[in-house]
């Protein structure tokens, strides 16, 4: 296979070929291999596109060699000739284009639409640059580009352009094409479009750019912004750019498989990935009508097409733009958004339900439900959530168009690649088919009372943590106990996430083995995260994990009991070493703020077990481990919810009347702490948190420390920790991405 490819590229064998070469010849592979399962067009009718401003693929190409069926095979060649597969594969730079969990949902939903065998491709910008790349310097998060396009890579330049109108000029949008292989069937495409003149050399200190020109910084940065409104004209302009080629190519595509535009609803779907590619919807319309097609028809037809997916509840991250924004990026779209307005008023009486408010102001989320047929959330309590507060206007209104997707991942790179051991160990226990149909790892609860299966998983962690270990003193000169509990957080840095909850309890611990109570097994804290630039009290809480990293390396008595870590750049490649070490998933945030959440099943899905609260798909976890697999604690959504509706919380009662929180929270800006950080950021926090705390940590401050302590003695019982993980790996299958993707094909697309 790759001899026969070095030959052909060097003349000469695998052996006398560098890393580098042999890395140049497995993309030569995959895409010839790939590239021999595409369906051609004329074969397909229906198609789904999924667009999205974000697609967080990570590395490709050991992925690709999985789903190819290639792994194996290759893996043997390149061994017999002295060389290693694991260490090419770490020449591939990351694409990382995409923030986090939204981003990362849309790269698994393609493997998942590909491994069904369904016609859908990816529609997406071609970032020069990824998410920034994080350096900590002086205990503070630095960022600086991360490019990852190189001359060969997996994109491929396809000779398609689309010219894009903004207002006043015009500009040609390019598409680059990677391809998707699909585990064991066929492939498809991921669409991104460049924008040529784009010129990276306007990038200045860190990743600060010229923002007012346009066509050179268009596609230059994906925007690290997870939530927070940047309100940014560039990102108006990025949207549009998206969906003005992507809307083309949609329609170019159809014409090819026959469609007459009267009747594109059945040849095209497309899922609106939050509402970064609403404008498609009015950009369709403007297409269909300049075709001829009427107004009423053509608002039909897309509405049939269009679908929307909600990822938070979080009111500020809902995107409203003011009109003069789209004035000036897309005037075109004004009359067209501003008639699919009046339509609106004209039929409802309400406010609420406009899509231009008084401000003046184009709620693009309000776009989409009243011009796309299905509206859904991504775990059955964050539904629920939007069906009864955040978009309950709506919900009386098209009670038939809300429904539930509960999120997945693919088993493909969260088990198979990232957890060779396990796969190998299910394959032998509970044999292959789990593999197409996931629900199979079920079969593992029989196994529950072997001891040779829970010895084995057992070792399996093991393995898997010294294999962490080894990279974190390699990598990163980082020293750790394999011994010691691994307790992970690793997620976007976000209030509501509560790493700062984690924190806390780091402190508690700390001050506890002060006193001399030593915890029976040293424990291990593991963060990484990636705070948005502009977001301080994100920022502040890096410092503060950090701090407290330094505070207890540096401080004999602690160090042997407990230790904090905090992982530079996080990111998929770091995730998948990460989480199949992980012995305690931290899903802390608080109840009704995490629409899902992924990380939580990717870490059950390799035998972590979770310590969280009942917040998005924890709650679907729960239900499917039961109580004794699980820890839950702190406040549920219901009482969350009331008490922001009460708006009577008050974080200083809680400080005032727990003496142990007290402690804790003072601690942050004690002498010791203030000696290794700085007054400015430890300060803010913890004012921060005495005078507003919105997302209520001290009430769960108690609870859960309590659960982590449940967890850590539980822990010691090395067979009842097993059976634990067992559980959580044989209920894991229903967090299939390919389970998601059925249910959106079943009840939204329509495919086949
Ligand atoms: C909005 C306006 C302006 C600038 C940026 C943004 C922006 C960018 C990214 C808003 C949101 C995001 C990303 C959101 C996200 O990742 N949400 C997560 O989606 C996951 C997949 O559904 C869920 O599992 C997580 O719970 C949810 O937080």
């Amino acid at each position: 296979m790759v001899s026969e490819i070095c030959q052909k590229l060097y003349r000469r064998d695998i052996n006398r070929c560098s890393d580098e070469e042999i890395y140049i010849a497995l993309l030569h592979l995959v895409k010839r291999e790939a590239k021999k399962k595409e369906v051609p067009p004329s074969e397909e009718k229906k198609k789904l596109y999924y667009i999205s401003a974000e697609f967080l693929i990570g590395r490709l190409i050991g992925n690709n060699l999985i789903n190819l069926g290639l792994w194996n095979e290759v893996r043997k060649e390149l061994r017999i000739k002295g060389k290693s597969l694991a260490s090419i594969l770490e020449r591939e730079p990351e694409p990382s284009l995409g923030n986090g969990g939204l981003g990362r949902l849309a790269a698994c939903f393609l493997d998942s639409i590909a491994t069904l065998g369904l016609p859908g491709d990816g529609v997406g910008i071609c970032y020069h640059e990824g998410l920034f790349y994080q350096k900590f310097k002086r205990n503070r998060q630095m960022e600086y580009p991360n490019a990852w396009r190189e001359k060969r890579s997996v994109l491929g330049r396809s000779v398609k352009k689309f010219p894009v109108h903004f207002g006043g000029f015009t500009v040609s949008a390019v598409m680059y094409d990677i391809l998707i292989t699909g585990y064991e069937n066929r492939t498809n495409r991921l669409h991104l479009f460049d924008l040529d003149s784009t010129d990276p050399t306007i990038i200045e200190k860190g990743i600060s750019f010229d923002k007012a020109n346009v066509r050179k910084n268009l596609t230059l940065f994906l925007y690290p912004d997870d939530s927070d409104d940047a309100g940014r004209l560039l990102r108006v302009y990025q949207q549009y750019f998206m969906v003005s080629a992507g809307a083309q190519l949609i329609l170019d595509e159809a014409k090819e498989r026959g469609s007459n535009l009267h009747d594109l609803a059945d040849y095209v779907a497309i899922q609106i990935n939050d509402t970064h590619p609403s404008m498609v919807i009015p950009e369709l319309i403007r297409l269909l009508t300049a075709e001829g097609i009427e107004w009423e028809e053509a608002t039909k037809i897309v509405t049939d097409i269009c679908a929307y997916t909600n990822h938070t509840i979080l009111a500020e991250a809902l995107e409203k733009w003011p009109v003069k924004f789209v004035k000036k990026v897309a005037p075109q779209l004004i009359p067209i958004i501003r008639r699919l307005d009046d339509d609106v008023k004209n039929k409802f009486d309400k406010n609420e339900l406009a899509i231009i408010d008084e401000e003046n102001r184009i709620h693009m989320a309000k776009m989409d439900m009243h011009y796309g047929h299905s509206i859904n959330g991504v775990a059955a309590l964050h539904t629920e959530i939007l069906k009864t507060s955040e978009l309950k206007d709506f919900y009386e209104i098209y009670p038939e168009k809300f429904n539930n997707k509960t999120n997945g991942i693919t088993f493909r790179r969260w088990l198979m690649e990232c957890n060779r051991p396990l796969t190998h160990l299910l394959d032998e226990v509970i044999g292959t088919g789990y593999k197409k149909d996931p629900t199979e790892l079920e079969k593992l609860k029989s196994h529950i009372n072997e001891d040779r299966t829970l010895k084995k998983i057992l070792e399996i962690k093991r393995k898997k943590k010294l294999e962490l270990v080894y990279y974190l003193r390699h990598a990163m000169r980082l020293d750790v106990d394999p011994g010691s509990i691994f307790d992970i957080q690793v997620k976007r840095l976000h209030e509501y996430k509560r790493q700062q909850l984690n924190c806390l309890y780091v402190i508690r611990k700390y001050l506890e083995i002060k006193r001399g109570k030593q915890p029976q097994r040293k424990i291990t804290v593991i963060f990484g995260a990636k705070a948005a630039p502009a977001y301080t009290i994100a920022k502040d809480i890096i410092h503060l994990i950090l701090c407290l990293q330094k505070l207890i390396e540096k401080d004999k008595e602690v160090r042997p009991y407990l230790q904090v870590i905090m992982l530079e750049n996080y990111n998929v490649t770091l995730a998948e070493r990460v989480i199949p070490a992980c012995d305690i998933s931290e899903q802390i945030s608080l109840a009704s703020q995490e629409a899902s959440g992924t990380g939580n099943m990717k870490f059950m899905l390799n035998g972590a077990v979770t310590l969280g609260t009942e917040d998005g798909a924890n709650v679907e976890i729960h239900e499917l481990v039961g109580d004794d697999n699980i820890y839950i604690f702190g406040e549920d959504s219901q009482t969350v919810i009331d008490r922001y509706a009460r708006g009577d919380y008050r974080s200083l009662d809680y400080y005032e009347k727990n003496p142990v929180l007290k402690e804790c929270v003072d601690f942050i800006v004690c002498k010791r702490m203030l000696k290794i950080g700085d007054k400015k950021y430890l300060g803010r926090l913890y004012n921060e948190l005495l005078s507003k705390d919105w997302f209520m940590t001290f009430p769960d401050f108690d609870s859960y420390c309590h659960a982590r302590e449940k967890a850590y003695a539980d822990y010691e019982n090395r067979r009842a920790w097993a059976s634990k993980m067992l559980m959580n790996i044989a209920m894991a299958g229903f967090f299939s991405s390919d389970r998601t993707i059925e249910e959106y094909n079943r009840d939204i697309w329509h495919l086949n």
